[in-house]
């Protein structure tokens, strides 16, 4: 385990009342401790104590770069900070080479192993503001500590046994969290709901292997291991338990990440002016040049109230322009991985055979057709869809006017509504536990046809073997260390 000690704000950048710096780490106490100067009297907050009642009700002495005013002051030693754990210290931060205060603070210990990370971790609470909480920081680093990469404190607290890997990455999903009902998935997956849920498959399976390789040992013992039964419970408990958990990935990320929307349609029929129209501000390029959108344009945004991921992209067509072409393979790319195709066409052209061709690539996923440019026709013309468009859901619009975008928000809303199913959803994965869990059922899948079938234990084992590994996977077993950086790559600095 590193052992070096680390440091971050674990606040929000930004206004505010206080702000937090993080040590963690072996030298957090010596290093706290030289830089912080006790008041003498009031050295005794207890942790339940209100933070910003307490920061807020005394009055501000000490500011940046000023000598702190009445009071005693005693620099903390180490043995002060080191009495008791998970106690609050009121006093002041002051540079030890000029001897001049910073701040006015609340420092608080929370010692080995008794911390979100196992190790010794003091955080000091001081008045909100960039320049100051960047000033704290240098001179916490100047001290010996190290700034603490994305995630760390978490990873630390992984690799330290006080979360599995599901737990570390539902504080990712605590922190981004878009809707209420993802918050209550992720607080549940934060309990341990997912691991267990793993753990008890894992249990089985592991057991299994045992037979198995007893199988492989004592070929005489096969009749007396009864590998049938121990097969059919595997296929009665498991499967159905896998397949559960792949579902809920599946109706459950909309919450987690926001519905994934693509709009999709010919050349300049409006896509990037519709995109800017429902983001409200001018992000995408938009001229009446056909083809001028060549990459995605990826948002998130909020749609009637739920979050949503909206994709501008390139017009698709026919094309022999080497930078079209790869903007439209990336194009059918975002349409294999949204939820909502909003198929756009021109009203006065209306449904081609260009577009027809798209609807063949397009049909298999959820479309909402998007008539633009309205505007463009004699009001009381009739539109009429083609046969197989005619049973899909249709707005008029006019991206250029302002015209039905009201409606088109709201059928989105219906159809992100009907999409979940919160009563059939109780464990919800992420997208890397999923591919993982995906992996594994299809292993045990082979194992059973494998034994169906009387391959050889040492080939079922193997399958076996892997079936076991991806589960690991899901909960940080054995898990390898590029896989854990990418993961904790992804949290914010300070967390
Ligand atoms: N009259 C009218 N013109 C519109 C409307 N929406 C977009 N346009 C115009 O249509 C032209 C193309 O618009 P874009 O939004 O760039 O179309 P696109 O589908 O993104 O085009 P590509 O990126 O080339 O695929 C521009 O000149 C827009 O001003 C509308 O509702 N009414
Ligand atoms: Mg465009």
């Amino acid at each position: 385990m590193e052992n070096d000690t680390i440091a971050a704000i674990s606040t929000p950048i930004g206004g505010g009342g206080i702000g937090i710096i993080k040590i963690s780490g072996t030298k957090a106490i010596p290093i706290a401790s030289s830089v912080f100067r006790r008041s003498s009297k009031t050295d005794k907050f207890k942790n339940t104590t209100p933070i910003i009642g307490t920061l807020f009700s005394a009055p501000v002495r000490g500011t940046l770069f000023s000598a702190p005013s009445r009071g005693r002051k005693t620099q903390a030693t180490i043995s002060d900070l080191r009495k008791e754990s998970h106690k609050l210290y009121h006093g002041h931060v002051f540079d030890p080479e000029s001897g001049k205060a910073l701040d006015e603070v609340l420092v608080s210990v929370m010692l080995a192993p008794h911390s979100y990370t196992r190790e010794d971790v003091v955080e000091i609470n001081v008045h909100s503001g960039l320049i100051l909480l960047r000033t704290v920081l240098d001179l916490i680093i100047r001290q010996g500590a190290r700034l603490a990469m994305p995630g760390e404190f978490t990873k630390r607290a992984f690799i330290s046994g006080r979360l599995d890997l599901t737990q570390a990455e539902a504080v990712i999903d605590i922190i981004n969290a878009k809707t209420k009902k993802a918050l209550e998935f992720v607080n549940a997956q934060a309990e341990g709901d997912l691991r267990n849920c793993v753990e008890a498959i894992l249990n089985l399976l592991n057991g299994f292997m045992v037979k198995i390789e007893a199988a492989i040992d004592f070929p005489e013992e096969v009749e007396a291991l009864n590998l049938d039964a121990e097969a059919r419970i595997i296929e009665n408990n498991i499967i159905g338990r896998l397949n559960e958990l792949i579902l809920g990935y599946n109706e459950g990320h909309i919450l987690r990440e926001g519905i994934r929307i693509a709009i999709v349609g010919r050349p300049n029929v409006g896509k990037s002016s519709l995109m800017n129209r429902l983001l409200k501000t001018d992000r995408a390029i938009v001229t009446s040049v056909p083809g001028t959108t060549r990459d995605i344009i990826e948002e998130d945004f909020i749609i009637s109230g739920m979050p949503a991921v909206i994709a501008d992209t390139a017009g698709l067509h026919d094309t022999i322009d080497p930078v079209e072409t790869i903007g439209i393979i990336k194009t059918r790319e975002q349409i294999k991985n949204s939820d909502i195709i909003l198929f756009m066409a021109d009203a006065v052209s209306l449904f081609v055979e260009a577009d027809l061709k798209i609807y063949e690539s397009i049909k298999e996923k959820q479309i909402v057709i998007v008539i633009n440019k309205i505007d463009l026709l004699p009001e009381n013309r009739e539109i009429i869809l083609q046969h197989d468009l005619k049973a899909l859901p249709c707005v008029i619009i006019s991206a250029l006017h302002n015209i039905g975008i009201d409606s088109l928000k709201e059928k989105i809303k219906d159809i992100f509504i009907n999409k979940i199913d919160y009563d059939s959803m109780s464990i919800v994965p992420n997208l890397r536990q999923k591919i993982a869990v995906e992996k594994s059922l299809e292993k045990i899948v082979s194992v059973l046809k494998g034994l169906k079938s009387g391959l050889p234990y040492e080939m079922v084992s193997i399958d076996l073997g892997e079936a076991i590994s991806s589960l690991n996977e899901v909960i940080g077993k054995n898990i390898k260390a590029d896989i854990l950086d990418q993961i904790f790559s992804q949290f914010c600095i300070g967390k």
